[in-house]
């Protein structure tokens, strides 16, 4: 089984990603029961807060739309409390499965609780919830520490280990903000002249990345750092504007670097403004269905599926721009 996961994971990655396999014959996806009914699947979704959700979602309803299954999607607008609402909802309405990204790490034991009590099986989607992993069947999504320590290596090599570093922080509580920081400062724990004098969250917002550069480059400290790491290319987008209107030149004056791997960020790596996006794949719709048709067909699935990570900077990002999906 662990191949098969695999093969399904590698398959899901990067931006040309391998056509999901279809269900046999093209009939659409049933709840695998005798009624031979459409299988009903409730997606609780964080937001639209970035273009890496906004193609997330895309790519969860296009597979589907593909698949035949009938979705229902809820978009919480960065809340929990809607997020427990949705699932409530989904519980309710007796569907055959519930999906979900959680926003942020604690808080789900409860309504995950009820889902498993409903007999409703819940498949994690993106982001890690802090819970026992008998609440649900599979958590599927990338390896953020690894995402953090991979843009941290790069600017080793970029700096030669000296760097003053400002810290554009995700979602406060959210397991990318929380891992993304954590893999980062593990890996230039090594190099005393490398540090991170300021960090702050932007809520993985362009504008609000924007915001808090503003300020951050209107403060004493803002006249020391020689480096911006964001946790994702939005905040980054939105510090190369701040950055730009003080009249200095961002990826020279104050090196960019960020994750996800946004089309913006590679026009942003062309322009020589942004240096160096670390991927983190959003097309989960084909690797989200295949386990759940699996599951349907009684397979078994690990419990933690990774979909692994790719990088980019200033010297590939026109070669592989035209490739860019979303
Ligand atoms: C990462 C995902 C993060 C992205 C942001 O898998 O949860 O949320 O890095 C998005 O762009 O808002």
């Amino acid at each position: 089984m662990f191949l098969l996961a695999a093969v399904a994971v590698l398959s899901g990655c990067g931006s040309n990603a391998a056509e999901p396999a279809k269900p046999a014959g093209d009939k659409p996806a049933t709840d695998a029961g005798q009624s031979g009914k459409k299988l009903v699947v409730g997606f609780s979704q964080i937001g639209a807060e970035s273009a890496w959700r906004t193609a997330n979602t895309n790519s969860i309803k296009a597979e589907a739309e593909k698949r035949g299954i009938e979705l229902k999607f809820s978009d919480a607008q960065q809340k929990q409390e809607n997020q427990i609402k949705a699932i409530r909802s989904f519980i309710d309405q007796k569907v055959d499965v519930i999906a979900f990204a959680p926003v942020v790490e604690t808080g789900w034991e409860p309504v995950l609780t009820e889902a498993k009590k409903a007999g409703i099986p819940v498949f994690v989607s993106d982001r890690r919830p802090q819970v026992p992993d008998d609440l649900y069947v599979t958590f599927l999504g990338a390896d953020f520490i690894k995402e953090g320590q991979m843009a941290a290596e790069w600017l080793i090599k970029k700096t030669g280990g000296k760097a003053v570093i400002a810290e554009l922080e995700g979602t406060t509580g959210s397991a990318p903000a929380n891992d993304r920081k954590k893999g980062f400062a593990e890996a230039i724990a090594k190099y005393p002249d490398m540090k991170v004098v300021f960090s702050q969250t932007g809520d993985f917002k362009r504008a609000n990345g924007k915001e808090v550069t503003e300020a951050l480059l209107k403060s004493p400290v803002g006249n020391t750092i020689n480096v911006i790491y964001a946790h994702n290319d939005d905040m980054a987008l939105g510090a190369i504007q701040a950055i730009e209107a003080v009249g200095k030149k961002p990826g020279k004056d104050i090196l960019v670097i960020s994750i996800d791997g946004i089309k913006d960020a590679f026009v942003a790596m062309t322009e020589g403004k942004l240096n160096c996006t670390t991927e983190c794949n959003p097309l989960l719709g084909p690797l989200l269905f295949d386990s759940i048709e699996k599951f349907k067909k009684g397979e078994k699935l690990e419990k933690r599926q990774i979909v692994p990570d790719g990088q980019f900077d200033e010297t590939t990002a026109a070669k592989e721009l035209p490739n860019r999906k979303y």
